[in-house]
């Protein structure tokens, strides 16, 4: 019986820290996902922007949303997105569909790329 009681709490501990765990809940909220370039970081306010924080990216296409490859600039959720990014650097993101703008809520640098 204490045993059991053990495991129990063994186990809600595991899934209160799986939880608690940022990026790995936003990949998973993340209605699209997507690779690319970072062409440019701007943090508001910016030409883009007067008070949210855009990422340009030269993304590839992404598979229920846009066939082509193109740049474009969107609207990141939080400007810690940004830490240790620098135009150039190859990235895989998630964006969510948020009723006013296609939010990018998690950035993972791939690798540098040199141009
Ligand atoms: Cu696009």
């Amino acid at each position: 019986m204490r045993r059991a009681g053990l495991a129990l709490v063994a186990t809600l501990l595991l899934v209160v820290s799986a939880a608690a765990q940022p990026g790995r809940d936003s990949a998973t909220r993340a209605d699209y996902r997507g690779t690319g370039v970072v062409l440019a970081i701007l943090p508001p306010p910016s030409d883009l922007h007067v008070s949210r924080p855009v990422i340009v990216i030269e993304h590839e296409p992404i598979a229920g949303l846009m066939d082509e490859r193109m740049s474009m600039p969107f609207i990141a959720s939080s400007t810690t997105l940004f830490q240790g990014l620098t135009p150039g650097d190859r990235i895989a993101f998630g964006l969510k569909d948020t009723p006013g703008a296609l939010l990018v809520i998690f950035v993972d640098r791939l690798s540098p790329t040199r141009r």
